[in-house]
């Protein structure tokens, strides 16, 4: 556990601006469930200098995961995770041209040796992404723990106290 408790834990990283739309669904989640988080643009075709430095200083920085967002040819997530033990968590932009199959592919097909936990197209899979690391964070972090389980419970409780989709 970090020595203190607001320091990021976790990196929200996207490839462009223009995937704030996408990723402000992972940065809501962090902020519900109290886990400190970081944001950045670091681009990998853009900024390649930048996205070196991020990944090779993300660890001694604190940081436990960190969720990348990019669309097309995403890169990012697969080139953080080339320079970096610190897990990765992909999330695939949905991409005006092909709808995000190309953000997916790119994210999810990464070879043998350098893996990319890879979420769903679009805002479903930045939201898991969040929650996939609160879940992580949960054994050293009670605080954490405690929130993603009441996160839980209010999502079941809005199923069984609305049953009747006729009402
Ligand atoms: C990727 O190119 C970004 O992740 C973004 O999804 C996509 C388009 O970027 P912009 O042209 O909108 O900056 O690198």
């Amino acid at each position: 556990m970090s020595a203190n408790p607001d320091h990021p834990l976790v990196g929200v990283v996207m490839g462009s601006r223009s995937d704030w739309e996408t990723m402000q669904h992972a940065v809501q989640k962090l902020d519900m469930l109290g886990v400190p988080h970081e944001v950045r643009v670091v681009s990998a075709h853009r900024t390649p200098d930048v996205l070196f430095e991020y990944a090779a200083s993300a660890a001694q920085r604190g940081l436990r995961a960190i969720i990348a967002g990019a669309g097309g040819a995403a890169h990012l997530p697969g080139m953080l995770a080339a320079k970096t033990a610190v897990p990765v968590l992909g999330v695939p932009v949905q991409s005006k041209a092909l709808n995000g199959m190309d953000s997916l592919l790119s994210i999810v097909q990464m070879p043998a040796g350098i893996p990319v936990a890879t979420f769903a197209i679009g805002n479903a899979g930045a939201s898991n992404a969040a929650l996939f690391a609160a879940a992580m964070l949960s054994a050293e972090r009670m605080d954490i723990a405690a929130a993603l389980a009441a996160f839980r419970q209010r999502q079941t409780d809005e199923v069984t106290g609305h049953d009747d989709p006729r009402t």
